[in-house]
């Protein structure tokens, strides 16, 4: 199996547990090569079988000791000196470090004053008000710390999109090889395209099912077998579990439809079948308008039907079951996106043939916000632009930081700095093919300020203001006194939500919706997929509204441009048609939105 994520995750380890020991510097080192070899498309050990210990420091960011601990955990399984500082310091790093609120140098105060090493430590600790008399500690904390446990609880137990993703992707390519397989895809929540994913579902349809369950089970990415039945089987593989389950190939369109959820969809789509004498199922859509009235059948009577393969009970005629599009058209309903299954109304515009027209990635032109080295990007304006290009965009926005609340250790740019990068942006542009805008990701004050001067944001092609602090309670008037900002175009990550790490604001969406409408200024779906951001439901909300959508990347680094499926995939949830978002548009479009 691919190792990345395995060994992104030990060096993240290490980050942290150098940060709790107050080392400088290496912890961040440790965590942008984490990111980086998480990112790259070749398997760590593929690379270090071909070509060494050197082949791994063609990696961005992986320098001699960093390519050394990685040969070290594919050779050994794991780190020495991260073993040693877990030994010294046996606490439950990830966990503990869930809470919001709570960072490494936390835990090890905490470890060293209390031995708190758990979750259950931590608010045992702190419900018997232990926490606020460790030196450094105040009522304050202690009650954060309470208050947000059980956010840090929940989300533990589901990963993100973006790791889940790749994993799905590959599950995917493993069985279309499989010579037993006629037809494979995903379901649940994954082939939703859900922020967080509980478990990844895949679907095969086969004549021969324990040919289908040995193949899964051998794997190269199956690290441990959960359970393995005739029909399904579950494994845990790159930290997740994969369910599968392989039905006859008559079945796969209904089991497609049934798995890949939601429940509350499949529910509004099972009462319409009701309705109309039909039964919907995993196994296909039965007409039972011969049968009692409770959908139970009378054998003596000689009705034609099916055996229920599990009950056995005659279950009516089936109608359909080989593809989804016959399972909606047997309800009379269109096909539709997975994205669109969350019971938003689709099962009724799927019965009358107003589902929307989604944007796909091929709608998008152009990415307008990522950042450089000039903030805290890897990459020079250049190298990003190349990036940009080679991803096939039309045109871009430098977004870099501007300094201001929320930015620390002198990441944000001041008005001057700005002004210089702008002419650097400039030259840049004149000697690239696609369209370089000169912008910028300035900072919301906490009452709704924009962190950079009026006279500088006038001078750029591209403002986007976000909020980077005091990221709790509501941030409706907030976010509404930055979008009436004349100089505003789009609000960033409006949220400031980081999944599984905090909620961030809570937004009163039709306000914030309005007054984008009002004032064109977009409202932005931030693609990385620690964010994604907006929400779907509030872009749903805000082209209702007649706001436009932005979806970027907010990439610090060339593979980051790769983010925007997700953005694009949120978007799809949120009903957005390619109208709906401004990069959509083209050059002229993008230049008369933001008044160029
Ligand atoms: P997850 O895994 O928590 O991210 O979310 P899902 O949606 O993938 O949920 P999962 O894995 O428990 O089940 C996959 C799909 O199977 C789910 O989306 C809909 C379907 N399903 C599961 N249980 C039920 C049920 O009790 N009733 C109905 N109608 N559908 C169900
Ligand atoms: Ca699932
Ligand atoms: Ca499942
Ligand atoms: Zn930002």
């Amino acid at each position: 199996m691919s190792k990345n994520a395995e060994v992104a995750a030990e060096l993240e380890a290490m980050a942290d547990h150098l940060e709790a020991r107050d080392v400088d510097y290496k912890p961040n080192i440790y965590r942008r090569a984490a990111d980086s070899i998480r990112g790259h498309t070749v398997a760590v050990e593929t690379l270090y079988e071909e070509g060494g210990k050197e082949a791994l420091k063609e990696i961005d960011d992986v320098g001699d000791a960093i390519a050394s601990k990685t040969a070290e955990f594919i050779e050994t399984g794991h780190i020495e000196e991260l073993e040693e500082l877990r030994e010294e310091m046996p606490v439950e790093m990830d966990a503990l470090t869930a809470v919001e609120g709570v960072g490494p140098k936390t835990v090890a105060a905490l470890y060293d004053a209390l031995g708190i090493e758990t979750l259950d430590d931590l608010e045992a600790a702190a419900e018997a008000g232990e926490i606020q008399e460790v030196k450094g500690f105040g009522p304050k904390t202690e009650e954060n710390i309470v208050q947000n446990i059980p956010f840090a609880r929940e989300s533990r137990e589901r990963s993100l999109l973006g790791e889940a993703r790749p994993v799905a992707d590959r599950v995917t390519a493993f069985f279309e090889g499989v010579d037993a397989v006629d037809r494979v895809d995903v379901a649940g929540s994954i082939r939703r395209w859900r922020p967080t994913i509980g478990d990844v579902d895949a679907l095969a349809a086969s004549e021969d099912f324990e040919a289908v369950i040995d193949a899964f089970e051998g794997w190269e990415e199956t690290d441990e077998v959960i359970e393995a039945g005739t029909n399904k089987a579950s494994v845990r593989s790159n930290g997740l579990r994969v369910d599968l389950r392989v039905v006859v190939p008559e079945e796969f369109g209904a089991a497609l439809q049934y798995f890949t959820g939601s429940k509350d969809h499949n529910i509004a789509v099972r009462n319409r079948a009701i309705d109309m004498d039909l039964k919907v199922n995993e196994y296909g859509v039965f007409d039972i308008s011969e049968l009692g009235s409770d959908g139970s059948s009378d054998s003596s009577d000689g009705v034609s039907g099916v055996e229920d393969p599990d009950s056995g009970q005659r279950v009516g005629e089936r109608v359909a079951g080989e593809t989804e599009e016959e399972v909606y058209a047997a309800v009379d309903m269109d096909w539709m996106p997975p994205e669109l299954r969350e019971n938003r109304g689709e099962v009724e515009a799927a019965a009358d043939g107003s589902l929307p027209d989604l944007l796909t990635g091929e709608d998008i032109n152009g990415d307008l916000h990522f950042h450089t080295n000039y903030s805290d990007g890897d990459e020079s304006i250049e190298r990003m632009v190349e990036a940009a290009a080679e991803f096939g965009h039309d045109y871009v926005s430098v977004g870099d930081h501007a300094t201001g609340p929320g930015m620390v250790g002198g990441v944000g740019l001041s008005d001057e700095e700005l002004l210089d990068q702008m002419e650097a942006i400039r030259a840049v542009a004149e000697e690239t093919d696609i369209e370089v805008f000169a912008g910028v990701e300035a900072n919301i004050d906490e009452d709704g300020g924009i962190s950079v001067g009026d006279d500088v944001l006038a001078e750029l092609d591209c403002v986007v203001a976000s909020p980077h602090s005091g990221l709790d309670g509501d941030g409706t008037d907030r976010l509404v006194a930055a979008i009436e900002h004349p100089e505003v175009d789009i609000i960033g990550h409006p949220t400031g939500r980081m999944l599984n790490q905090r909620p961030g604001h809570d937004i009163d969406i039709d306000r914030v919706a309005e007054a984008a409408a009002d004032n064109g200024t977009a409202l932005e779906i931030n693609s990385d997929p620690r964010r994604l951001d907006l929400r779907s439901s509030n872009a749903k909300a805000a082209i209702e509204a007649g706001a436009t959508i932005s979806v970027n990347t907010d990439a610090h680094r060339p593979g980051a441009f790769e983010y925007m499926r997700f953005g694009v995939h949120t978007a799809r949830r949120g009903w957005c048609e390619p109208d709906d978002v401004l990069n959509c548009r083209d050059v002229e479009g993008l230049r008369d939105f933001l008044g160029l």
